[in-house]
């Protein structure tokens, strides 16, 4: 990490690596325009110009500038989504501190774990959860604890206010931390992926180009920006581009149609896609104006991908990436770089590596099922104080294993086909059986438990749980999942508890998780 230089002197601009400056580079000339409209919301519509994200950024990059935080300095934000929560992250980066977004579904318990393990200097939240949220961050050191609404009310604003609107962009290089996401492992607590300003920013170059972004694209932006896909991918890629986005804080799919008719390019996870599906005014009209559906975070079905076909007569372009590396391959944008094909995540992007490796670590031929290994200035720096678990997830000659199994053919593209990490994706969100199981195991009564994904229509997995009560034990399904509904984000809470004498297990003793899977596999009737 470079000291702290938040005063960049004006002839080392062009030499400044901070991602902010490449962004505000790209700001258009009139920074009188639109850069962001609100769909929905306290005050919609409310119309943001280049010129407030600009002042804005500054007011709260010197508010943070004014604490004299020491360098490499954590900013951990768990907000409601809102224009102001993006200016956040945005003067984060300007003043060369670190962000590090947290889920606003998660419970006390697993904030308590996060702000434990990065130790952040600075902690924001909502209005509604200070009391508690500050009580954890005191308990833990942090002396800054602000609040945020998404009616742009808290001390945040506040006291940002007080602050000068011009502010110099810390200079950073490529390799300084921007950002930290907590990701979940197969054992043990969440891993803080450590990405750097040159992770970020080359991933947004090579996605501005390989997605061929346009003057005048209009982004609709529907997506939570507590992970990589709204955060990184969405925002940055309108913000490179300096182009408007429709800005939506809650999905709504009925709303959603009804704005496509100003967008020309909308992301989401497979979900969104379900649920405008759903929708019989998702038609080939309301789609008219959008040139580029894009699709990521977890499996599109074949089905969802030829319905999409259809009803809007567009070819969804399904992409892979993941918190560590942000994104790894694409399906193609200009039709003379290829097809769309359904069911495969496309070409591993420009300066990206991609390969596929045996259980072995052996290279394995064209169309052989394997590992998928990564490489690239997109990689991550490691995890947030675990030297050994990154050096577990990275093979001798550098790549890094993300855990994803699938096959490369010989023209180069991508199919993944499952995981070899025990991982649910609901609705794309992660959800790690092993934490569930953790938390299940603990409560009175119970022997054993294995948690589970099932097929389901709308969130693509489901989760589910199969309990063992100990001997002479009674338990109660709908009461384990209202207590654990106090403990940990909604939608890592199993939809259904199945109450079982014992679990199914393989002559090594291991549970065997397929046979549950096959079990109640019809469950959520996809
Ligand atoms: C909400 N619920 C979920 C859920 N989301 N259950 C399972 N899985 C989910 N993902 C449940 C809640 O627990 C609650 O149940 C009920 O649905 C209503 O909650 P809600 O918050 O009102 O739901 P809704 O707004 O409808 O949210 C659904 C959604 C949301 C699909 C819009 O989950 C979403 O925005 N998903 C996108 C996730 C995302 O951005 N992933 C990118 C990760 S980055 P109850 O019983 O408690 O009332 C990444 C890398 C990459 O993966 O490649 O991009
Ligand atoms: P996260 O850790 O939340 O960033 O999730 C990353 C994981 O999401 C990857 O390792 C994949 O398992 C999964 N993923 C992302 N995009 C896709 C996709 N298009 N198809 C299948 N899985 C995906």
């Amino acid at each position: 990490m470079t000291a702290k230089t938040a005063q960049a002197p004006a002839a080392n601009a062009n030499l400044n690596a901070n991602l902010f400056a490449a962004l505000r580079a790209a700001f258009p000339a009139d920074l009188d325009a639109t850069a962001i409209e609100t769909a929905d919301g306290p005050g919609a519509p409310a119309f943001y110009t280049w010129r407030d994200l600009d002042r804005a950024t500054a007011r709260i990059a010197n508010l943070l500038d004014s604490m004299d935080l020491p360098a490499g300095s954590r900013v951990a934000v768990q907000t409601d989504k809102s224009v102001e929560a993006l200016m956040l992250y945005l003067a984060v980066l300007r003043a060369g501190f670190v962000y590090l977004p947290l889920n606003n579904a998660y419970q006390a318990g697993e904030i308590e774990y996060f702000v434990g393990n990065a130790e952040p200097a600075v902690v924001v939240c909502t209005p509604k959860n200070f009391p508690w949220i500050s009580k954890i961050a005191f308990k833990a050191g942090t002396r800054n604890v602000f609040a945020l609404g998404d009616d742009r009310s808290g001390s945040l604003l506040q006291r940002a206010a007080h602050h000068g609107d011009e502010h110099n962009v810390a200079v950073r290089g490529p390799d300084d931390l921007a950002a930290i996401l907590y990701t979940s492992g197969t054992t043990g607590r969440s891993k803080g992926a450590m990405l750097s300003h040159g992770n970020l920013l080359s991933n947004a170059q090579t996605l501005k180009a390989y997605w061929d972004w346009q003057p005048g694209d209009v982004l609709l932006h529907a997506l939570p920006i507590f992970h990589v896909h709204g955060l990184f991918v969405a925002s940055h890629g309108a913000l490179l581009n300096g182009s408007k986005m429709i800005w939506f804080g809650k999905y709504d799919p009925k709303a959603t149609i009804a704005r496509l008719r100003e967008a020309t390019v909308f992301m989401g996870v497979p979900t969104l896609y379900v649920r405008m599906l759903a929708e019989a005014a998702l038609d080939t009209a309301a789609c008219a104006h959008t040139r580029l559906f894009i699709s990521g975070s977890a499996p599109l079905l074949k089905e969802t991908f030829d319905e999409w076909t259809q009803r809007s007569g567009h070819v969804i372009l399904e992409r892979y990436g993941m918190s560590e590396t942000v994104m790894l391959t694409s399906n193609p944008c200009r039709a003379a770089d290829g097809a769309r094909v359904g069911g495969t995540v496309g070409y591993a992007l420009p300066g990206v590596g991609v390969r596929v490796q045996g259980d072995q670590g052996q290279a394995l031929p064209a169309g052989e099922i394997g590992g998928i290994e990564v490489r690239g200035p997109n990689v991550f720096q490691g995890y947030w104080r675990m030297p050994e678990k990154t050096a577990e997830e990275f093979t001798a000659d550098g790549w890094f294993k993300t855990g994803d199994v699938g096959r490369i053919e010989a023209d180069g593209r991508v199919t993944i086909v499952g995981r070899s990490k025990d991982l649910i994706i609901s609705g794309g969100y992660n959800v790690y059986p092993a934490e569930i199981e953790g938390l299940i195991n603990e409560m009175p009564g119970v022997a054993e438990s294995a948690v589970v994904g099932l097929p389901h229509r709308d969130f693509g997995e489901g989760v589910i749980a199969v309990v063992v009560p100990k001997a002479g034990a009674t338990l109660d399904g709908a009461q384990m999942v209202a207590a654990l509904k106090t403990r940990i984000a909604n939608f890592k809470v199993p939809k259904q508890v199945f109450i079982v004498p014992d679990l199914p297990r393989n002559a090594m003793g291991k549970v065997q998780k397929n046979l549950l899977r096959e079990q109640h596999k019809g469950l959520f009737g996809a």
